[in-house]
């Protein structure tokens, strides 16, 4: 079964759209196996963003990140990675399809609500960097049949 983080991130948090985004997620059918609401470390953040270490635009996306609490959620399912970016739409809000978290509630790349792991690989990763494995629920759902093949 495939994991993703998602980064619930500062300006949805603050805009009161926490529950919305974590809706359109729990519609998808993915299955929530950790999530907690914590203040992102300078630390954390940039093992989190490195690979954009050199862009021009990695300490502003560390302010961004560290600016104010976060929701982080670990969720687990078939194509989780692919659907669960599917759901967030394209990174620039004004380029993401109406319907997606991005498309329907942010106009800029800087202010762009959520975050989900882009590979496979990372998904392991990336979960593994804000949870520890004993804040992570492995559990059966009754409507996994009805949404798992
Ligand atoms: P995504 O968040 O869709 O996975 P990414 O991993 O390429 O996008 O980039 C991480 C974040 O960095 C993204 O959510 C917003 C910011 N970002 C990416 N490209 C940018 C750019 N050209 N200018 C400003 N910010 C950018
Ligand atoms: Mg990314």
């Amino acid at each position: 079964m495939e994991r993703t983080l998602i980064i619930i991130k500062p300006d949805a948090v603050q805009r009161g759209l926490t529950g919305e985004i974590l809706r359109r997620f729990e519609a998808r059918g993915l299955r929530i196996i950790g999530m907690k609401l914590i203040q992102v470390s300078r630390e954390l953040a940039e093992k989190h963003y490195d690979i954009h270490r050199e862009r021009p635009f990695f300490g502003s996306l560390v302010s961004y990140i560290t600016s104010s609490p976060v929701v982080v959620i670990a969720l687990e399912g078939t194509n989780a990675i692919e659907a669960a970016r599917g759901t967030i739409g394209a990174t620039n809000p004004t380029k993401a399809a109406a319907g997606t978290i991005r498309g329907d509630f942010a106009l800029e790349i800087g202010r762009n609500l959520v975050h989900g792991s882009d590979s496979v690989e990372n998904g392991q990763i990336e979960v593994a960097n804000f949870f520890d494995e004993s804040e992570l629920v492995s559990w059966q759902r009754n409507t996994d049949p009805w949404i798992f093949e």
